[in-house]
């Protein structure tokens, strides 16, 4: 006989303790708001979880704001923008003089993680790692109910007001929302990337479009290298031994003036990423709200993914403290359209910015002229460079009501 799970009650039950579900938990607390959060991987994996790296103004001025910016302002590191190359010649793209100011942060998205666990364990918070069984019932009454199974096999539901998806994209959330209308794209190339104990010899990060594919430059610190290669979808990672990796990024990214090259040191972790776009919506079905991966993807090129979890998490927020605490859901009942607005802008920037730097073996020659032509352009036009740079550094930044 399975035991009687243990019951307990809380207002909102999270899916997920990735960037999206720590995050929400944090700012429902300073808000008053109880929640437990669930995850079925260990603290010691999501910590250590290689993703983003690239934060936009709006990002660090959250987190600042939010109190969980202090580790972010001593080691994160401040760029005025990026480099954009194409047939060897790199050009600067200063997002404060185009933008009127706005930045962006290099900080790890382990780092963030770390910092919200840290925080949310220092508050006296919930957090369930390494969970089984998540599953969501119940989701059209006035209590959902999350269960599942902790680490030493006890069954436990939790009784909630509100369930929050967080869950990534291979969550268990997105399927339980029955009227859900999916828009996807896979794109015929992933990413080959590398962290390496380097020294970059780039201030910031550089973006290049080359004849072999599409190759980034980008950093977790003054000592760390963050690097990718355009690579054919499901590439094995044997396929790229050491020396065939630096080889191909000193040929991707070189200078036609010469004199400039990568820095090379140990490649402490390698792995291959597919590219995709996927957009899912409504993002809420009764008391179940989506928010961060579970409801969209995007591909890298931009650097959006993170950002964008960060903007719903803020929206769901204000929501459901408009909802909890003085009973009014309207915006609870908008936030699927609202999200979903700022999700489709940030899927055509990721999609253009993809489609403009990697080299598409299934597009025609005309298509590839075109791609080609779009870049040249921004790199020549500061009103095309300027809608870049506003996209970038993030297009109309959330706000969370403090
Ligand atoms: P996550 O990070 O996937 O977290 C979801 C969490 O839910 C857990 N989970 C479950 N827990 C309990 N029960 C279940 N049934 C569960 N199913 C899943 C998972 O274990 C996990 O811990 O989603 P979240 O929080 O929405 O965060 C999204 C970001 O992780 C993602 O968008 C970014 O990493 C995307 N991204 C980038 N975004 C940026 O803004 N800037 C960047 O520079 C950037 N670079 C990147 C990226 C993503 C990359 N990859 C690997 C996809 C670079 C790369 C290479
Ligand atoms: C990263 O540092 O991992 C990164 C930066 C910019 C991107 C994608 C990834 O566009």
């Amino acid at each position: 006989m399975p035991d009687t799970p243990r019951t307990r009650r809380t207002q909102v039950g999270i899916i997920g303790a990735g960037p999206a579900g720590l995050l929400l938990a944090h700012l429902l607390s300073l808000a008053g708001i109880e929640s437990v959060v669930v995850e079925n991987r260990s603290r010691e994996y999501c910590e250590a979880r290689q993703r983003a790296g690239l934060l936009e103004a709006g990002t660090v001025e959250l987190l600042r704001a939010v109190g969980v910016g202090q580790r972010m302002d001593a080691e994160g590191i401040e760029h005025d923008g990026i480099y954009l190359q194409f047939q060897g010649e790199r050009r600067h793209l200063n997002f404060r003089e185009l933008t009127g100011g706005r930045w962006v942060t290099i900080y790890a998205q382990t780092e963030i993680v770390k910092d919200l666990i840290a925080r949310r364990l220092a508050d006296g918070a919930e957090i369930e790692f390494s969970v089984s069984g998540t599953a969501v019932s119940d989701l059209t009454s006035d209590r959902p109910v999350l269960s599942y199974t902790d680490s030493s096999g006890a069954a436990h539901e939790v009784v909630c007001d509100v369930i929050a998806g967080c869950d990534g994209f291979h969550g268990v959330s997105r399927p339980l929302i029955p009227e859900i209308s999916v828009y996807d794209r896979a794109y015929p190339y992933a990413w080959l990337g590398i962290l390496a104990d380097a020294a970059p010899s780039t201030d910031e990060l550089i973006y290049s479009r080359h004849p072999d594919g599409f190759a980034l430059y980008s950093m977790r610190s003054h000592t760390v290298s963050r690097l990718y290669l355009q690579v054919p979808p499901d590439e094995p990672v044997e396929n790229w031994p050491d020396d065939r990796i630096w080889a191909e990024l000193n040929k991707r990214l070189a200078v036609n003036d010469g004199g400039w090259s990568v820095a090379e040191g140990r490649i402490t972790d390698k792995s291959v990423t597919a590219m995709r776009s996927f957009v899912a919506g409504p993002m809420r079905h009764g008391r179940l709200f989506l928010a961060g991966d579970a409801g969209h993807i995007v591909p890298p090129t931009g650097a959006k993914g993170l950002n964008l979890a960060f903007s719903d998490v803020v929206l769901l927020a204000n929501a459901l403290r408009a909802a909890l605490t003085d009973k009014d859901w309207d915006l609870a009942d908008g936030y699927s359209d609202t999200c979903l607005d700022r999700v489709w802008r940030n899927t055509h920037f990721s999609w253009w910015m993809t489609s403009m730097l990697h080299v598409n073996n299934e597009a025609d020659a005309f298509d590839q002229r075109l791609m080609e032509s779009q870049l040249q352009y921004v790199m020549g036009s500061t009103a095309a460079a300027r809608s870049l740079a506003e996209n970038y550094a993030g297009y109309k930044p959330v706000r969370y009501e403090l």
